[in-house]
């Protein structure tokens, strides 16, 4: 445990995931790193790997042998568990044992309704005990959802147990109970002892395509992140009081309301519509029927859709 306050750290990297290692130093030797795999970059609606870089530096991978092959759907590389023929199996183990090999991509993407997962595959595992699931995940890889399941009886061309380029099939995998959620997705290989074939071989891994519609929008420079009221300005006042506010979004309707200390409303102000951005109200220390209010303390209340904010006013005698 690190003793002291935390302390943050901000880099700059290009777009993609990458694995940090952090260690201490003690008595000045340095201790033993953990590690994590983080991905930096803007998360939009879209994720694609179709593995023609040679590498899948995108990639987590736990178990099995995965990397690049040859074997592509389409261009010269595809992805796969087991690059130099069998996939593993749950060696030595007894009956009913159970091994994994997994692959998951680590761009995380933030999911518009109607989503999808589209991707080529050959799977070539023993039918009806050893599958090819793939699985989303909404919390950061802590836990996990099936939502497609194969094995080497899907699809006829993978009878033979044996991949080649001509027994690359299409899947298509509907996203749409993750929408508005932001996650990660996973190819998973379960294995028992018995029976290896060829493996698993993904290509043209893709979620959504690039001209998908965000469904959160990256503030432009310079729009608030929140709802704020700034304090009046002058205060106290002689009646006039500017009020400062900011919108972090484009509002249809917003209003203003003065209370008096007693909690009487003396004056109601509807604005808007208004854009996002910085905005202000001056009050000229009249209540709705035009009469200038008393010295006093008023309470300045901003409502915006269900939120409420509110200022105290001081007004002193004319
Ligand atoms: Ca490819
Ligand atoms: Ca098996």
């Amino acid at each position: 445990a690190l003793s002291g306050s935390p302390s943050s750290y901000m880099d700059h990297a290009a777009r993609g995931l990458y694995r940090w290692e952090v260690s201490g130093v003690r008595g000045g030797t340095e201790t033993a790193r953990a590690s994590a795999f983080e991905f930096a970059g803007r998360v939009t609606c879209w994720a694609a790997d179709d593995f023609e870089s040679g590498a899948a530096a995108n990639w987590i991978t736990d178990g099995g042998s995965w990397g690049t092959t040859p074997i592509a759907a389409s261009g010269t590389f595809a992805f796969t568990d087991s690059p130099i023929g069998l996939y593993s199996g749950c060696a030595g183990g007894a009956s009913g044992c159970t091994v994994n090999s997994i692959a998951t991509f680590g761009v995380p993407v933030m999911l518009p309704p109607g989503s999808t997962l589209d991707y080529d595959q050959i799977c070539d595992t023993e039918q009806g005990f050893d599958f090819c699931i793939v699985e989303v995940s909404a919390d950061h890889g802590g836990s996990w959802s099936e939502v497609a399941r194969f094995d080497m009886g899907s699809d006829p061309a993978w009878a033979n147990g044996v991949a080649d380029p001509t027994a690359y099939r299409h899947a298509s995998i509907g996203l749409g109970p993750f929408a508005y959620q932001m996650v990660l997705i996973r190819f998973r290989l379960q294995s028992d002892e018995l029976l290896q074939y060829d493996g698993w071989f993904v290509d043209n891994v893709q979620i959504n395509d690039a001209s998908c519609t965000p469904v959160v929008s990256v503030r432009p420079p310079g729009t608030p992140a929140s709802l704020r009221m700034l304090p009046p300005h002058p205060n106290p006042s002689h009646g006039t009081a500017l009020f400062a506010f900011e919108l972090p979004r484009a509002e249809q309707h917003v209003e203003f309301k003065v209370f008096d200390a007693l909690g009487r409303e003396r004056r109601t102000q509807p604005m808007g519509p208004l854009a996002a951005g910085s905005h202000e109200w001056q009050w000229n220390g009249r209540d709705d029927a035009g009469r200038s209010v008393g010295a006093g303390v008023y309470f300045v209340r901003l409502e915006v859709r269900s939120a409420k904010l509110m200022q105290k006013a001081f007004v002193l005698g004319r």
